[in-house]
This record gives structure tokens, sequence and C-alpha cells, in this order.
């Protein structure tokens, strides 16, 4: 790619695709809120609230590729969650449909389908079941990306993504756990494929304790290779499993299905 376009690229995992996709194109685009340390030569940063459209626009024009990370990651007031991740996705795919159309991947979550339970196995074709306004937002994301590939072919990979951290930081994550490794692989792999279409793919690593099946988008050629196994021993020792009837056992979201809403003061 000629230019790639990392939003939300000053924290969490937007911050990790900043510094390990740099290989993925001639220029590296990032945009953000605030002010971003030093950049590279390889970079540009272009700084806007994805809530403003005018902002929006000048991320996404001249670019061949998204890697959308920006955006509200954990539950919030609804006003919080609107401007950011309803507001914010639909300014993204509308400024993607008006400049070229690039390939977009949009970081989903798992709190999309938080209220399965731990005990169901799961694939992309299940109702989404999202267990809280954040998981609801995320799941506007998904059927927008579908409508703007149904409609004007605009190629998007939702990634339903578990929890992407160095390690798991509890049991629930044995299972939701996805390697930044596995994470970077997956993204070279939806930008590598000839034909991407819109899948939905979930975001885990080759954990033994999996909830989730990837069968229908095999064709992406992704395939996890890190295992949460390794890290079972040591969250043992430093944790008690909770009961069998707590949130974090019970729902594949976990505490998020045990919250409620989060009213602005
Ligand atoms: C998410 O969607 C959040 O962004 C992240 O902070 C974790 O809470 C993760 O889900 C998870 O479910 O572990």
């Amino acid at each position: 790619m000629k230019r790639l376009l990392i939003t939300g690229a000053n924290r969490g995992l937007g911050a990790v695709c900043r510094t390990r996709l740099q290989h993925m194109a001639d220029i590296i685009r990032i945009s953000a809120r605030k002010p971003l340390d030093p950049v590279q030569p390889h970079e540009e940063v272009v700084l806007g609230d994805l809530s403003d459209k005018h902002a929006v626009e000048d991320m996404v024009r001249g670019c061949d590729g998204i890697v959308h990370m920006g955006g509200q990651s954990v539950e919030a007031p609804w006003e919080v969650i609107r401007a950011s991740n309803i507001d914010g996705m639909y300014n993204l795919f509308e400024a993607a449909r008006k400049h070229g159309q690039p390939r977009i991947i949009f970081a989903s979550s798992n709190h999309a389908i938080g209220y399965y339970k731990q005990s169901e196995r799961i694939d992309a074709s299940v109702p989404t079941r999202p267990d809280s306004l954040y998981g609801v937002s995320k799941v506007f994301g998904e059927a927008l990306a579908r409508m703007y590939y149904d409609k004007f072919g605009i190629e998007t990979a939702t990634i339903r993504i578990g929890s992407c951290f160095p390690e798991p930081q509890d049991h629930r994550m044995l299972s939701t756990w996805l390697s930044y490794d596995d994470f970077i692989r997956l993204i070279e792999r939806i930008f590598m494929v000839p034909r991407l279409g819109c899948p939905i793919i979930y975001g885990a690593s080759a954990n033994q304790a999996s909830w989730w099946d990837n069968q229908q988008t095999a064709y992406i050629g992704w395939q996890p290779q890190d295992s949460s196994e390794q890290f079972r021993e040591a969250l043992d020792a430093q944790m008690e499993v909770p009961p069998a009837d707590d949130p974090r056992s019970l729902y594949q979201g976990g505490v998020f299905t045990a919250d409620g809403i989060h009213e602005a003061e």
C-alpha cells in the first residue's frame, strides 16, 4: 500500500498497530484526538475527532487502507459512545465512500456477543447479543460495514477482538486472549487476501479453552500461533477461579454483563 491510515494511534491497540505495521505501507498516516510523540520519517499525523466529519475526511482522503482502532473501547455514558462509535463510524464510512473506497479493518469486540454463555461455542452467523451500550455500538459498526459492502462494495474485515493484551489478566481471558503477534498476523492476512468481502472474524489466539469458531473465514488464511495455556499456571497461583454462577465464569463478555448503564453526570 502507498498510504495506510491507523486511527486511535496514540493508545491501546492503535499504538500497537502504529509500531508493528510500519512495513505495510510507504506512508503510515496516524490519526488521534491528542498530539502524538515525535513522528517517524514515514509517518504523517492528522489530528481530529471521529465525531467531526470534516476531520474524518482529512484522515481518510488519499489512503489505500484503514485500520480503525479509534473510538470508545469500554463501557461509557451513551453520549460518549454515540460520538465516537456511532457518529464516528458513520463519518469514517462516508469518508471512505467518497474517497477511494479503501479496504477497512474494523476493531469490533467480543462484547457484541457478550451474553452468550461460556459453555457455548459460536461462529459469526449467530445473532448478536451485546452486553453493554459499548457492545451495541460495535453491533452498529458491524451493520454499517455490511451495508457499505452490499451497497457500495467497500470491503471491511470486522474483528471481534477478544482480549488483546501482552498476557491474559484473568481466567476468562484464557479463552479470549489474542496475542499481539497473532493480531498483527491477522491484519497482514486481511490486506493480503485478494478478495476479502465483508467477513466477521473472532480475534483470539489458538487457545485451548476457545469458544469461537472461525471456519467461515478460513479463506483469509490466518492461523493463530500462540496459546494462553503458557499463562494458566501463573494465573492459578495469582487468583482464584470465580464461582460458576459469577458473570466472569458464566458469560463470554464477563463483567460487562453485570455492569449497569453509565449515566452522564
Ligand atoms: C474490549 O472490547 C475492551 O476494549 C478491552 O479493554 C477488554 O475489556 C476486552 O474487550 C475484553 O473483553 O477482555
